[in-house]
């Protein structure tokens, strides 16, 4: 097993609007982030992700770049980038930057060039092509709603964008486009930032043949998710850049299964250091984004298992995560954000810690934030949660109180409300009115809070990640699954050259009884992470109260 620095690290992932607002306009900040650092280095992450702080027309809040080189105005300077990196590497910690090369901003110069006529050098930059019938050349659906492509009178033909449209997407099949890009991630690496989070990355290589997508779900998805080109393009791209600074590198990837990932990931295909998977968080959303589905514990551990044995028996390694910029609070999904909030957050956070791979916590989730309760649908800000109202809206099944309560549990804005860091007037986020609405219990869940309390989820992540750095087998122990069957307990090891890990995590609201007497053998074993006071030493059968989590150190 290769060592990497990597693959021993905590990544902390940071949303910058909604991390602190240092010079109070109501939108978080690079010199809100240098405020923190200490903050960071407390909690013990090894990197920060940033969301993308490029300049953007914030159609789609900093995934619509219009200056690779320049940062966004409301973030700050170059010079406060600088200044950020410089104190992080000071500390230690690694800064991830994040990427988004499947489409620029419809203001880039490249598109603006490109729209103006069919003859501009830059036409084949994006991705031009002429209607069928009357209507766009496919049926591709774009991921925030409608047609993925759109009429641009100017020049008489459509232009793609799988997002929105004023996201082009950009044409890998043209190879200046492609060294345009590298030479643009050079210059980042030359500035000394230590990696990149790729933004949609699989979706690069669109066929080029552009057929109709099979009518259900994401249109389109089977000719413009892993193309036909996808790998090549990587390869040329890692060749060329990354592999060469020997950078972190995280492809966002969705509609990707254990074996698609493999490839991006072996390590001697020299693609990407890991993925962000998909498929363990589709669980409660299997019948579309308007139906809440119930799920089966036993389901999500197989999918966890199929990925972590066939990476690990394959050299390949992966992020391991629950809560980003995308998605709603794990622990009002996947835990219960009530009675048992703390508990079940350190239960979720402790299954993500002790995996075989990497894990990302994102801003707030080392305090257990949890979803919002928006009371108007005018109060979502998101581009996707808005895309989603108006489908369902025009479906005419659901009424607005229904569409509020799912847009509520779903929306993308949950991970994106302002971060709590005390109980002050906007949560000590900023001193004005923030961008996007506070959740309300900011109260309740707040930073100072955590800092000041022994039980908190705050304290918890803290020792997680403090005995990850301590024993090895955390990062490279290999992975086995036990009490498969278990409907409410996830239980597995890891073995490592040192020592063993055993870890259980009860994912119920109930205490619920164990019996691992046939499955291992285990003499002793020191319980070294548990979110309850101890209640008893090691044994091969007992039980476990509602969402307890234990690691034994064997
Ligand atoms: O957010 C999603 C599910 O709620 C996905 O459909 C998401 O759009 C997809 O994972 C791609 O995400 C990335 O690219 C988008 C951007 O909006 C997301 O914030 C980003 O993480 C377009 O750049
Ligand atoms: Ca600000």
């Amino acid at each position: 097993m290769n060592k990497k620095w990597w693959k021993e690290a905590v990544v902390y992932q940071i949303y910058p609007r909604s991390f602190k607002d240092s010079n109070n306009d109501g939108i978080g900040d690079l010199r809100g982030i240098i405020e923190k650092i200490d903050y960071l280095d407390q909690l013990g992450v090894d990197a920060v992700w940033l969301n993308p702080v490029y300049q953007s027309p914030n159609d789609d809040n900093g995934y619509d770049i219009s200056d690779y080189k320049d940062i966004m105005d409301e973030f700050g300077t170059m010079e406060d980038l600088e200044e950020l990196m410089e104190l992080l590497h000071e500390r230690e910690i690694k800064l991830i930057m994040d990427l988004v090369i499947n489409h620029s901003s419809d203001e880039h110069q490249w598109f603006q060039e490109s729209r103006k006529s069919k003859s501009n050098p830059y036409r084949d930059y994006y991705i031009w092509k002429d209607g069928k019938n009357d209507g766009p050349p496919n049926n591709w659906k774009s991921f925030f709603g409608g047609s993925a492509w759109k009429y641009d009178e100017q020049t008489d033909q459509y232009y793609l964008h799988l997002f929105s449209p004023k996201q082009p997407d950009l044409n890998w099949e043209n190879p200046k486009l492609r060294q345009e890009i590298y030479e643009m991630i050079n210059w980042w690496l030359e500035k000394g930032v230590d990696g990149f989070r790729l933004d949609v990355i699989n979706l690069i290589s669109k066929d080029q043949r552009f057929p109709d997508g099979a009518e259900a779900g994401q249109k389109g998805h089977e000719y413009f998710a892993n193309g036909p080109r996808v790998h090549e393009f990587v390869q040329e791209m890692a060749a060329e850049t990354f592999n060469n600074y020997e950078a972190m590198t995280v492809g966002e990837t969705p509609f990707v299964d254990k074996d698609e990932a493999l490839k991006f990931v072996k390590e001697e295909r020299k693609e990407f250091s890991m993925v962000i998977p998909f498929e363990h968080l589709e669980f409660d959303r299997k019948e579309g984004w308007d139906k809440i589905t119930d799920w089966d514990l036993t389901e999500l551990k197989d999918l966890m298992s199929e990925w972590q044995y066939k990476l690990q028996e394959n050299n390949g390694w992966t992020s391991l995560y629950f809560c980003n910029h995308d998605q709603p609070r794990i622990v009002s999904r996947y835990g219960d954000d009530g009675e048992y909030r703390k508990e079940s957050a350190k239960m979720l956070g402790t299954m993500l810690h002790t995996l075989r791979g990497t894990p990302f916590i994102y801003q707030g989730e080392e305090i257990g934030m949890t979803n919002i309760s928006f009371e108007s649908l005018d109060d979502f800000d998101d581009i996707e949660t808005r895309g989603y109202i108006k489908e369902v809206q025009a479906k005419g099944e659901l009424s607005e109180d229904e569409i509020l309560e799912i847009a509520n549990y779903r929306t993308r804005d949950n991970a994106r409300t302002p971060m709590h860091w005390n109980s002050n007037k906007y949560a000590g986020f900023s001193e004005v009115e923030p961008w996007l609405k506070l959740n309300t219990n900011y109260p309740a869940v707040n930073v100072e809070k955590d800092l000041a309390a022994e039980d908190s989820v705050f304290k918890y992540y803290q020792r997680m990640i403090s005995l990850r750095k301590k024993y090895p087998v955390f990062a490279y122990g290999e992975y086995d699954i036990l009490l498969k069957e278990d409907q409410n307990i996830y239980a597995y090891q890891r073995r490592g050259e040192e020592n063993n890990l055993l870890i259980l995590l009860n994912f119920s609201r109930k205490r619920v009884d164990y019996d691992l007497t046939e499955e291992v053998e285990v003499e002793t074993a020191e319980l070294i992470l548990n979110n309850y006071q101890k209640e008893a030493d090691f044994e091969l059968s007992g039980s476990l109260r509602p969402y307890e989590a234990r690691v034994y150190l064997c």
